[in-house]
Order: structure tokens, then sequence, then C-alpha cells
């Protein structure tokens, strides 16, 4: 079994779709092992994003992912952190596949509805963000 961290972007909780998302998590076989429903500061959102601190869109991303609430959870499955990035699809909208959460619910590349680890090592990293270990059940 593997974990991965996902997030529910600002643009999803506004445009309320986070019970299709979460309705989603169950029916693709994920169980959720920790859930927060938070908001990010800027100074949070810059360590969360650092990887892509040289990237030009960083100072909009960390913006735009600290000017509303989000929902962070840690989730289970095999193959978690390959299953939860087919299950959202792209990160542009336009190219996500039919039928992905980005395709159904994203605004555009930096507003796309939500977030996935990309590597198990990164996945627990980004858990240990959000959650102490005693919050994961
Ligand atoms: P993903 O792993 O699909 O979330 O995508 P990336 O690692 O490529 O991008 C990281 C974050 O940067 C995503 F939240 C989307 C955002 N981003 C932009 O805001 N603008 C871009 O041009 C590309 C990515």
């Amino acid at each position: 079994m593997e974990k991965t961290l996902i997030i529910l972007k600002p643009d999803a909780i506004k445009n309320k779709h986070a019970g299709h998302i979460i309705s989603r998590i169950e029916s693709e076989g994920f169980k959720i092992c920790g859930l927060r429903y938070l908001k990010l500061s800027k100074a949070d959102a810059e360590k969360f994003y650092a990887v892509h601190k040289e990237r030009p869109f960083y100072s909009d991303l960390c913006s735009y992912m600290s000017s509303g609430p989000v929902i962070a959870a840690a989730l289970q499955r095999e193959s978690a952190v390959a299953k939860w990035r087919e299950v959202i699809g792209a990160t542009d909208p336009a190219q996500a596949a039919p039928g992905t959460i980005r395709a159904l619910y994203a605004e555009s590349k930096e507003a796309n509805a939500v977030h996935g680890s990309d590597s198990a090592e990164n996945a627990a990293a980004e858990i240990a963000f959000f959650f102490k270990e005693s919050e994961l059940l």
C-alpha cells in the first residue's frame, strides 16, 4: 500500500466541487488516512512549492494557493501516487483526458482543482508538511 498527498485547491472549494471530488476519492478505491480544511499563508505555500521556486509562475502560484481555503488529504491505495495522477489528468485542463478531475472541474493551469504528489518520496514529505504521524489513521 502506498500513500499520496492531495490538495483540493481554492477554485475547487469556491466552485463547490469538494463533495464531487471526495466522492471520486472513495469510488476510485482510496482510503482517507488524514483530512484537513485550512487556509495556507503565502509563506506556507512558498514552502510547499519550494521545488518550483525558479519557475516563472512560482509567485503567482503561491499567491493563488493562499487566496482561499483548501482541503489537504493523505490517501492510501495500491500505487496511490500514479493512480491519483491518472484520476486528476494533465496539469493543463485543456490537455486533461475526458472524465479526469481537471477536465471536469479545473479553470486553468494555475486554478487546476487538485494537487497530487509526483513520487512516493515527495508524498512522504508532503504528508509530513500537513499531518503529524498521530493524525494519520
Ligand atoms: P502537476 O504535478 O500536474 O500539479 O504540475 P506541475 O508540477 O507541472 O506544476 C506544479 C504547479 O504549478 C501546479 F499546481 C500548476 C502550477 N502551474 C502554473 O501555475 N502554471 C504553469 O504554467 C504550470 C504549472
